[in-house]
């Protein structure tokens, strides 16, 4: 097993990898930029090095001066997190070339995932559904036309480099295929470096269900159910729940079933979350990720599963300590993110904590870098804490988590958990009737 993981993030999530770290009895490097001198990583890890002024891209993203922290503290491993470097396949062959181990996937998995059109097609050879469309990147407007008429409209013109809804254009004529073909190309180019599209039939009104998987490279594959993600805003999720109020028993058993066969045949090693839109009974494919993500502790509380410490483990070239039998899925989660942000325009609010006190009881967790007097930064993604709420049933998972969004003070800056308590009053989301648009629609009419 490591001795020493150095870990290439900040914030909750750092965090969560510290106590996963510490609790495997390994020690633990933060890396922090001029912003995060006071920053809670900094001050739990056993070391911590400097790399950087606060852009993200001179510090966090800055992959010599990380690769340098880890040689000169020796760490054996590099732990990721999430967003900044976790699906940079250059980052992972780099942090290999240098001799540390990579707590993640392969590059050549990530690379794979990273291109939405070799990814799709990964997946058709998977047997995975996918949703119909163009059978890969399209040369000109006049291309896409042609398969608009094939698959029908309205289509979905899609950017192959691209994740995040950026450089995504819905085209419900032939008409409108000659606009939004150069918009999305031209958006993917300036975001993503990469101007290349596709086109896929346009679903109107999806939810948005991943599905958690861990497996170790050596034939071992487990899953840890699926996560309801569809309340989102402009691409940002804001609550996520486990299960999906919206299977049935038989649907979520093919969901689990097809993508654990998939990874296994992949032969993928580490966390990583395949994402589906499901329609009218109907599941279809449409991205991977290659990474732990944000609402992996809602999986964590139904399943019991450290998903933190089975990526370490596996990294060290251990198989993985569960068999899909070993896995029981228990009782409801919820995940609250809670943002630096007006809970009505959004806008964000980074600043001083001026007094804090965190919900406890049975069946919640905090996962918050926050503490009393700390600074909020305004150089980062505004995350602050993450509020997850796990009950034996859904209706008592809910009763809990309004429950602890009372008990829940952050003073001196603005947070989303208004907003939550919002949520968690309003009858469409209290019967688990939403989509992927409906919480910008009861945004726009409250
Ligand atoms: C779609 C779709 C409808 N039809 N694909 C948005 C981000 C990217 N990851 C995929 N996205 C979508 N792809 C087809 N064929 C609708 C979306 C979409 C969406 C998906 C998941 C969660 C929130 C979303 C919000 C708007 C649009």
């Amino acid at each position: 097993m490591f001795e020493k993981v150095l870990i290439a993030n900040r914030g909750e999530i750092a965090l969560r990898i510290h106590r996963a770290c510490r609790e495997m009895g390994i020690r633990t490097v933060a890396v922090h930029s001029t912003a995060d001198d006071n920053a809670m990583h900094v001050r739990l890890a056993d070391e911590s090095v400097c790399i950087g002024p606060p852009p993200a891209r001179d510090s966090y993203l800055n992959i010599p001066a990380i690769l340098s922290a880890a040689a000169i503290t020796g760490a054996d491993a590099i732990h990721p997190g999430l967003g900044f470097l976790a699906e940079s396949a250059d980052f992972a062959a780099m942090v290999e070339e240098h001799g540390f181990a990579f707590i993640g996937p392969s590059a050549e998995h990530i690379r794979l995932m990273g291109d939405k059109v070799t990814a799709k097609r990964a997946a058709v050879e998977l047997g995975i559904p996918v949703v119909p469309g163009s059978d890969g990147r399209l040369a000109d407007v006049a291309a896409a036309a042609d398969w608009a008429a094939r698959i029908g409209y309205p289509v979905l013109v899609k950017a192959a480099g691209g994740g995040g809804g950026r450089g995504m254009r819905v085209a419900r004529s032939a008409g409108e295929i000659a606009t939004a073909v150069p918009a999305a190309q031209g958006e993917a180019k300036a975001f993503f470096g990469n101007g290349e599209v596709y086109l896929e039939r346009y679903l109107a009104k999806p939810r948005h269900i991943e599905v958690q998987i861990l497996a170790d490279g050596q034939g071992g594959v487990i899953h840890l159910g699926e996560r309801d993600c569809s309340l989102q805003r402009k691409h940002q999720k804001i609550l996520e729940e486990t299960p999906s109020p919206a299977l049935n028993a038989a649907e979520r058993q093919q969901l689990l079933a097809l993508a654990t066969a998939a990874i296994g045949k992949l032969g993928y090693k580490s966390a990583g979350t395949l994402e589906f839109l499901y329609q009218d009974g109907a599941f279809f494919f449409i991205e991977m990720n290659t990474r732990l993500q944000v609402e992996h502790p809602i999986s964590e509380m139904v399943s019991g599963i450290d998903l933190v410490r089975e990526q370490i483990r596996i990294a060290a070239g251990a198989p993985l300590g569960y068999r899909q039998d070993d896995v029981k899925l228990t009782g409801h989660a919820i995940e609250c993110r809670v943002n630096a942000e007006n809970p009505e325009t959004f806008a964000p609010s980074p600043g001083c904590v001026t007094s804090y006190h965190v919900p406890g009881g049975l069946g919640v967790r905090v996962d918050s870098a926050l503490y009393q007097g700390y600074i909020v930064p305004p150089h980062y993604d505004s995350l602050v804490a993450k509020l997850i709420v796990h009950g034996a049933s859904r209706n008592e998972c809910l009763m809990r988590l309004r429950r602890a969004l009372e008990e829940y003070v952050i003073a001196g800056i603005e947070t989303t958990i208004p907003l939550h308590q919002r949520l968690v009053a309003a009858p469409d989301f209290v019967n688990g009737d939403y989509d992927i648009h409906w919480l910008e629609r009861f945004l726009a009419r409250a």
